[in-house]
């Protein structure tokens, strides 16, 4: 297996490479090389083999954003109906151009409709680091809409300095803030906007760790809270039922090595990502339009085209990506 694609997995899985959206287009990417330097047997099942094992790879590095297996997903269709090794490639690689396109253009998209949303003179708050909403926040401020921007730090991982630091480079007004100062600053603030790793069918988002103590607290405010999401970010499992599998990362990224083995009975948990139910949230911004959480539904039936019956790959997806390539 040529060594980018493992670095590619490794970096998503380290964190290297991190944010749902990010994440997806690396995983393309990963495909794409996965094909273009395949030097396997010349027949279309080996190929799809190989295929499969790369998508193994990359679906177990990160459980928690189906912005993943979307992604996946969408390349691995493009196994659908081909008779040939050729045709196998080409199919593949086209779908993979095609996604990052989409993915891109998605998120300017989104930025261009989320800035209409914010009106002149606005104080936003963030969490996290989210590529969607650091594309709405620097739009609506070019557009003259946003005064101020909080950023949590979003312990343990920090992430928020990353939203910081391109905020900055735009010019944006920025101040960081510990997570823990979120409903002291709430008074002040005029919007929270958020990205999300998954969004449920009953609009439920699942997104870092702390954004639904977030969003809480804004309702308490009367503050309303937008989500930017791409519409990959919409789960399709969810509309049978399945749950949103939570990520559980090392304890060390919370507390230092020392201290854990300085008190071996205490347990350290860290959890990194939760769920904000959609009574929560006021508004997402999809490429499509802004939507209620209670159309979430709509968009994976209307604008994605997933139906119950479509949806057979669901069980043990995760496990078992031969059987997800099988099934295209
Ligand atoms: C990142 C995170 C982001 C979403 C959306 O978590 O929760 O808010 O992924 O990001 P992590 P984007 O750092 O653990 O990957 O809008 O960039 O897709």
């Amino acid at each position: 297996m040529p060594s980018r694609i493992l670095q590619i997995a490794s970096g998503i899985k380290d964190l290297k490479i991190r944010g749902a959206g990010r994440i997806a287009r690396a995983a393309v990417e990963a495909l794409k090389i996965a094909t273009l330097e395949y030097s396997g047997p010349r027949d279309l099942a080996s190929f799809r083999k190989y295929l499969a094992s790369v998508a193994g790879i990359l679906l177990h590095t990160r459980p928690t954003a189906v912005s993943l297996l979307n992604a996946v997903v969408f390349v691995l269709k493009a196994l659908r109906g081909v008779n040939t090794l050729n045709e196998a490639r080409d199919s593949v690689l086209r779908a993979a151009d095609e996604f990052i396109a989409n993915s891109l253009n998605a998120l300017s998209r989104i930025s261009e409709i989320g800035s209409k949303r914010i009106k002149e003179g606005s104080i936003i708050l963030t969490h996290c680091h989210s590529s969607a909403a650091v594309g709405v926040i620097t739009r609506a401020f070019k557009e003259g809409r946003v005064v101020k921007v909080y950023s949590t730090e979003t312990r343990p991982f920090m992430q928020g300095r990353i939203t910081v630091s391109q905020l900055l480079k735009q010019g944006v007004p920025v101040i960081q803030i510990p997570d823990s100062a979120v409903r002291y600053i709430m008074h002040e603030v005029d919007y929270v906007l958020v990205g999300a790793d998954t969004v449920a069918s009953n609009g439920a988002v699942v997104n870092k760790i702390g954004t639904s103590q977030v969003a809480l607290a804004a309702k308490e405010s009367r503050v309303r809270v937008y989500v930017a999401a791409e519409s990959y970010k919409f789960s399709p499992l969810t509309l049978v039922g399945e749950l949103v599998k939570i990520e559980y990362r090392s304890p060390e990224e919370v507390t230092p090595r020392e201290w854990i083995e300085k008190h071996p009975k205490v347990k350290v948990l860290n959890p990194v990502f939760d769920v904000t139910p959609p009574e929560y949230i006021d508004v997402i911004i999809t490429e499509y339009g802004v939507i209620p959480p209670q159309a979430a539904i709509l968009i994976l039936i209307d604008k994605l085209g997933w139906t119950l019956e479509s949806i057979k790959y669901s069980e043990g997806i995760f496990e078992d990506a031969e059987k997800l390539v099988e099934l295209m």
